[in-house]
């Protein structure tokens, strides 16, 4: 038994930010029916293809375990079919551009006419106000959010993250809205509007960086480098490099083999309750009473000789062996790990984080499984739909449909089958 048994998603997300929501649902056992355009489908199939013909890694790892129907919405055949669906399911999830679904002719209210349980889950860049007809992608949302002007160095342009927090950040935030108006509706038996967009999503990922904005008011924020370093502070919260953001001092340090490897490199922070072994490990036991060492507001205008020294010894050894070293003593370090050693962990594979999964055109690939576990709903990861590969499936075991009826929907040409 899974969590989300029972429950059925009209998924008529695309892209990314909405696929991620889908495919978290269809993970606790949603049964997700992703609706496609007639011989085109999600555009994702056919971005970055790495083995011609077969679905790109891009859709690959974004909709598994979710059923394929070809669908055109704006025929009125398919329309009828649609309606079918949205009686028959419990949420119906889109990130179209704003306006999409009220030019198809399924407005909120319309959709609760005809089935007043359902819930609508929607992903928009902007919520409501000047920006809300645009379309917006993952790196707009990231600037917009405040988290570009926040990441990279003092002295260069604003930096977008690899983190996709724009696009699975919000996909994510928009599937704690779906399940929470699930259970809702367990006691008020109705529907209800669920919309996330992702500027909200991205300046909640940000959210220290506007405690920051406030407390700068209050003066120079102490913890970030440039405070040590004697250069005053703007109006604004400003680009912090590899400080971390809680206020202990951190940064980015080379190790062994940094010269011809890009990512022989550590996090290291010099947590204030474990100086002292900071101090020993790195040979520097002086610096445990020494004045102007001692506590960490002295130390804040030596940070940059203090990691200097840090760097000296994390040189001598690789980014896994400080990690061995360190971690015995409660001293926070990250090694920084390549997408390669990532998916050679096979580690990560024994708890389903990584899995290998069977596809019948691009054959065997890796992708990210599920990262939230849980103890009572086991996750098995399988491949994702090939483009309206369950069109008939859906349409006489979901909806019913069977003999005439069945072949003059076909006929219509309002729905496609996998070719
Ligand atoms: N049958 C018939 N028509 C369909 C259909 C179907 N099954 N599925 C989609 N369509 C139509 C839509 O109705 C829309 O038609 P109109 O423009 O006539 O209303 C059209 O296809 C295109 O939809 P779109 O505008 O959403 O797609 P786009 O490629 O132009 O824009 C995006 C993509 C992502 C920028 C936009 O959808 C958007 O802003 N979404 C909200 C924010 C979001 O999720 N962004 C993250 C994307 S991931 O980086």
């Amino acid at each position: 038994m899974k969590a989300l048994d029972g429950i059925k998603i009209l998924d008529f997300t695309h892209v990314q930010s909405g696929p991620t929501c889908t495919q978290l649902l269809a993970w606790f056992g949603a049964d997700v029916i992703k609706v496609e355009r007639p011989g085109v489908g999600d555009a994702t199939r056919k971005q970055l293809v790495d083995v011609p013909g077969a679905d790109s890694l891009y859709f690959t790892m974004l909709n598994h375990n979710k059923r394929s129907i070809e669908l055109n919405s704006k025929n009125p055949v398919g329309k009828e079919v649609l309606i079918r669906l949205i009686k028959e399911c419990d949420v119906l999830v889109e990130n179209f551009a704003p306006g999409a679904l009220d030019r198809m002719g399924f407005s909120w209210e319309n959709i609760q006419k005809i089935n007043p349980r359902i819930i609508l889950a929607s992903i928009k860049g902007f919520g409501p106000g000047k920006y809300q007809d645009c379309k917006v992608y993952e790196n707009v949302a990231q600037c917009a959010g405040g988290s570009a002007s926040t990441t990279g160095f003092r002295d260069g342009p604003p930096l977008v993250t690899g983190a996709q927090i724009g696009d699975s950040g919000t996909g994510l935030h928009l599937c704690l809205g779906i399940v929470t108006a699930l259970f809702q509706r367990e006691k008020t038996g109705r529907g209800q509007k669920v919309t996330a967009a992702m500027q909200d999503s991205v300046l909640n990922l940000a959210r220290v960086k506007m405690r920051d904005q406030q407390r700068l008011a209050a003066g120079p924020l102490t913890e970030y480098s440039q405070f040590g370093e004697g250069i005053p502070f703007g109006e604004a919260v400003p680009r912090a490099g590899n400080d971390s953001g809680g206020g202990q001092p951190g940064r980015i340090l080379k190790c062994k083999g940094w010269e011809t490897d890009p990512n022989a490199y550590t996090y290291f922070i010099t947590q204030a309750a474990v100086w002292e072994k900071v101090c020993d490990v790195i040979g520097e036991p002086e610096w445990k009473t020494k004045p102007g060492y001692a506590t960490p507001k002295e130390r804040l205008d030596k940070l940059n000789e203090i990691f200097a020294r840090i760097e000296q010894w994390t040189m001598t050894k690789t980014k896994l062996e400080v990690m061995e070293i360190c971690n015995p003593h409660d001293i926070p370090v990250g090694p920084i790990l390549s997408m390669k050693e990532i998916a050679e962990d096979e580690g990560l594979y024994a708890t389903g984080t990584l899995v290998r999964v069977p596809h019948p055109t691009r054959g065997e690939y890796i992708s990210v499984g599920c990262p939230i576990k849980l103890s009572d709903c086991e996750v098995e990861v399988t491949r994702s739909p090939l483009l309206g590969e369950h069109t008939h499936e859906i349409l006489s075991s979901v909806l019913g449909y069977s003999g005439k009826e069945l072949d003059d929907v076909i006929a219509s040409g309002a729905v496609g089958e996998a070719r």
